[in-house]
């Protein structure tokens, strides 16, 4: 009987490229759907506008420079002790537009020495094939994954990097959230894996859920390609999951969460099971939404199932259907609203701060999919301060993160469940994904650089860095 991590245990950190590597025009990397997304101000979610393909450059641009940067880096991940990196692969570095028959070799190269990088200091890649970062060529010309067309483009890239990078990449995810679809603003748009522009407002939900299908289709499909070109490889679906309580015990808020969790579960529950929940072939036959889905591409979901559940975790959320308790309208479940939980408080950007969460997440999917899981993001954003010596006080993030771990034990050494690693969001400063700024800042490792871009790019140590080392250090005893 063990109350301890396995020796193991993947202890890391987690960025992306679009969020991280800035060079957004470098080496023959086309632009991305991130690109055209320029920052928000004051937490307010990033604007769509034609960005960098405007001369509108913002920080998230340039981000924190890690392609030139990355060597400097690796030297304070292997510092602190990392065992592993999630990083993403930008696809626009590899197939600038997309469509190209042949990949940009200077973007492979790229990544070739940026993996040979990490090993060398004894971290492995942990890599996530999209991560919000579509070649805006795909949009602009197949408007998204609402184009079937969209599938083997992604399949040709999974494929590509798979070969290139069999022999240095174990553990892979395909896309990252593929249940987050983030709203544009005007025009109405849905960005996050998928971009598209909404024509009809009535015809925005049919369209994302027909998107969301054809992603799952590419996704599973390069799952079953990834096996044929390397049998060793662990690849896993990733999910945004904010599990969604009850307000009370009355049994509408009861079925009200059930409702709201399973618009979360849907995709994983397709990715891990092989198959459509009736769920949603039901919701879709009262819609009246005609999903195309062939019996070939349903052949595809069944085959083409995930190895692992990865998922970000930062928070959870509450609903009740009770007329007497404040809240805001939620997606399409009768009288059932988002409302505050009164036993959690929240953070600056009015996160909920729930760490039992995280033990109730790792027991409820694991339970859901038996398949070892793996906590992909977890972090708290926050406006740090550099002192004079030139650290940041960060208790609050230690407590966040701390917190967290020591309920993951529990799930781990109390409820058996499978985890095989923990990579905190942003393990250094970069660019945050919802206001395109550097002022909401996750890392251990502070970037002096500030929203209007100025700074040196400096990277320093925050207090958390110490605290992280010795958790590693100890495989989680002393957290
Ligand atoms: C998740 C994304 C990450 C990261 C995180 C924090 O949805 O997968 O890219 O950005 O959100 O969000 P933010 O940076 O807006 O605080």
């Amino acid at each position: 009987m063990t109350n301890k991590i396995a020796e193991d245990f993947l202890w890391g950190g987690a960025i992306a490229a679009h969020q991280a590597e800035g060079s957004w025009n470098i080496d023959g990397r086309g632009p991305s759907i991130a690109d055209v997304m320029t920052a928000g101000g004051n937490g307010i979610a990033r604007k769509i506008t034609k960005g960098v393909l405007d001369g509108e450059y913002y920080p998230n641009h340039e981000a924190i420079d890690f392609y030139h940067h990355y060597k400097e880096d690796i030297k304070l991940f292997k510092e602190l002790g990392l065992k592993c990196l999630r990083t993403s692969i930008s696809w626009s570095r590899i197939f600038p537009k997309g469509i190209e028959e042949e990949p940009n070799e200077a973007g492979l190269l790229y990544y070739d020495r940026l993996f040979d990088e990490l090993l060398e200091n004894g971290i492995e890649p942990v890599i996530t094939l999209s991560h919000f970062e579509m070649p805006y060529y795909i949009y602009e010309e197949f408007g998204g994954f609402a184009n079937k067309e969209v599938i083997p483009l992604f399949v040709k890239f999974a494929k590509c990097v798979f070969e290139r990078y069999k022999d240095k990449v174990t553990y892979w995810m395909t896309f990252n959230e593929i249940n987050n679809q983030a709203d544009g603003q005007e025009p109405l748009h849905v960005w996050t894996n998928s971009a598209m522009i909404i024509e009809d407002e009535d015809k925005k939900e049919e369209l994302v859920f027909q998107a969301g299908i054809n992603e799952l289709i590419a996704s599973a499909a390069a799952v079953i390609e990834g096996k044929k070109i390397n049998p060793q490889f662990q690849i896993g679906c990733m999910m945004a999951y904010v599990p969604v309580y009850p307000y009370s015990c009355n049994p509408e808020d009861m079925m009200a969460s059930v409702k709201a969790n399973e618009r979360r579960f849907f995709y994983n529950d397709i990715h891990a099971r092989g198959k459509i929940p009736t769920y949603a072939t039901k919701y879709w036959e009262r819609k009246n939404y005609q999903i195309d889905i062939s019996e070939q591409e349903l052949a595809i979901l069944k085959e083409g199932t995930v190895d692992y559940i990865g998922f970000s975790y930062y928070m959870s959320g509450t609903i009740s259907t009770l007329e007497d308790v404040e809240g805001w309208q939620t997606e399409d479940i009768p009288n059932a609203k988002i409302v505050k939980n009164p036993y959690i408080s929240v953070s600056d950007w009015g996160w909920p701060i729930d760490e039992v969460g995280l033990r109730y997440v790792l027991n409820t999917v694991y339970q859901r999919y038996d398949l070892p899981l793996f906590i992909v993001e977890n972090g708290f954003g926050a406006y740090d301060k550099l002192t004079e010596e030139n650290t940041v006080h960060d208790n609050y993030r230690i407590e966040y993160l701390s917190k967290h771990i020591e309920q993951m034990k529990k799930a781990i050494i109390e409820d058996g469940v499978p985890v095989i690693g923990y990579t905190p969001w942003g393990i250094i400063d970069i660019v945050s994904f919802g206001s395109g700024e550097m002022e909401k800042r996750y890392g251990m490792i502070y970037v002096d650089k500030d929203n209007e871009g100025n700074g040196t790019l400096q990277r320093l140590k925050k207090e958390s860095f110490y605290w992280y080392q010795k958790v590693i250090e100890t495989n989680g005893e002393d957290i």
